[in-house]
């Protein structure tokens, strides 16, 4: 990591981003949601078997072996909330992301942690079990999983009631993280009845241009769902 923001000479020549990752990645995805919803130019690299040199690179580049990774300049940047944060101060477009008000800024940092953190690494227990391979530790991943998951639903519930988006009007950072993580959460478990708005925000979310173009180019990749993809989306 470096500390200099490439392209804040005025005059400075500038690549457009690269970004390595999977187009089936829900981490990839809420990057991907957030360069389409401001038209940011870019340059990706698909992580997979038809290109080992882009997985040899991403590695050299990034050890700890998480997805995607964006490189800008002579920055290489991790962990998708500090990509998107880095994108609206260094390549900024109509969509303010995270809004320019601390407080209203704080909210949606909060709900990015809490789909994140809350349904994503939820949905991903299940996940993790079925990929074991383990029947015992498919079973335990998926109750680990449908135990977390009915917890964040019902809370949702509450939280977004009254909401278009995760934290009010605008499209955020947080409607980034939300919509890959209820898209595969609900896959795995799926958003009761009992839930209508996160189900409607979930439909919504579906329905927002930037999200439909990278649920599209994933849609190939669906027989790689370890726990088996539905037959709608
Ligand atoms: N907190 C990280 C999570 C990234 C992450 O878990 N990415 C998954 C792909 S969706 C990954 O790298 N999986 C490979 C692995 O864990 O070995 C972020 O926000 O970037």
């Amino acid at each position: 990591m470096h500390a200099t923001l490439p392209g804040t000479n005025p005059g400075e020549p500038r690549m457009p981003p690269v970004l390595y990752g999977h187009p089936f990645s829900s981490y990839t995805q809420k990057v991907l949601i957030a360069l389409y919803e401001n038209g940011t130019p870019f340059e990706f690299r698909c992580i997979g078997p038809e290109t080992p040199e882009h997985a040899a690179e991403w590695r050299r580049r990034w050890p700890i072996g998480k997805f995607p990774l964006l490189v800008d300049g002579d920055r290489d940047m991790a962990e998708t909330s500090i990509i998107i944060e880095h994108l609206q101060l260094s390549h900024p477009g109509p969509a303010r992301l995270i809004p320019d008000d601390p407080a209203a800024a704080l909210e949606v940092r909060f709900l990015d942690r809490f789909f994140d953190l809350h349904v994503m690494d939820a949905a991903q227990h299940a996940v993790d079990g079925a990929l074991s391979g383990d029947p015992v530790k498919r079973r335990d991943g998926m109750a680990k999983a449908v135990e977390k998951l009915e917890r964040s639903y019902a809370w949702l519930e509450g939280a977004l009631a009254g909401r278009i988006w995760a934290a009010g009007e605008a499209f955020t950072l947080a409607d980034c993280a939300a919509a890959p993580s209820l898209f595969y959460a609900d896959w795995t478990h799926p958003i009761p009845d009992g839930c209508p708005t996160v189900r409607a925000y979930r439909a919504r979310l579906l329905a927002r241009p930037s999200f439909a173009r990278a649920v599209d180019e994933a849609r190939r990749y669906r027989p790689l769902f370890p726990l088996g993809a539905p037959d709608r989306d």
